[in-house]
């Protein structure tokens, strides 16, 4: 049997209903593609958590949890373990989002997600955005 690797994600969205995604750096898994912010659920923790967690790391933000809303949830195979990562949406945080591990961002329309080649798990998730906004 695979493992299986919780990770969480968010969309966060802007007042203009832009969606923000990440461009994974050099060096790590998935370098050079574009992914919706987050990362893996440490032992213990509550999914919410993590993505506060990271989402202060990553981006320099705070978002309650409060703030946060599953929207759907991805489920992906490779070869050496499962993906299972929720998606939710944030549309409220404190402070100014800024890559604080050197990676790109931007900020795109639903619509124009596509054109950024992104991880297998968060593809999937494009319609749901879409049809959300
Ligand atoms: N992953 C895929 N899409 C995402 C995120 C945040 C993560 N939107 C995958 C990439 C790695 C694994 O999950 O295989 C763990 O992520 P990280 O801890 O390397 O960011
Ligand atoms: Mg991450």
């Amino acid at each position: 049997m695979p493992k299986l690797l919780l990770v969480v994600a968010c969309a966060l969205i802007d007042t203009d209903g832009r969606i923000l995604i990440a461009q994974r750096p050099e060096g790590k898994a998935l370098a050079g593609l574009w992914e919706f912010p987050g990362g893996k659920v440490e032992p213990g923790e509550r999914p919410e958590d993590s993505l506060t967690r990271e989402l202060a790391e990553e981006l320099a933000i705070t978002v309650k949890k409060e703030c946060l809303a599953p929207l759907t949830f991805a489920s992906y195979a490779y070869d050496d373990f499962h993906l299972l990562m929720p998606l939710y949406v944030c549309r409220r945080w404190q402070g100014i989002v800024q890559g604080r591990e050197g990676q790109a961002l931007k900020w795109v329309r639903p619509k124009a997600l596509r054109e950024y080649p992104m991880p297998p798990a968060d593809e999937p998730l494009i319609p749901h955005l879409i049809d959300l906004l």
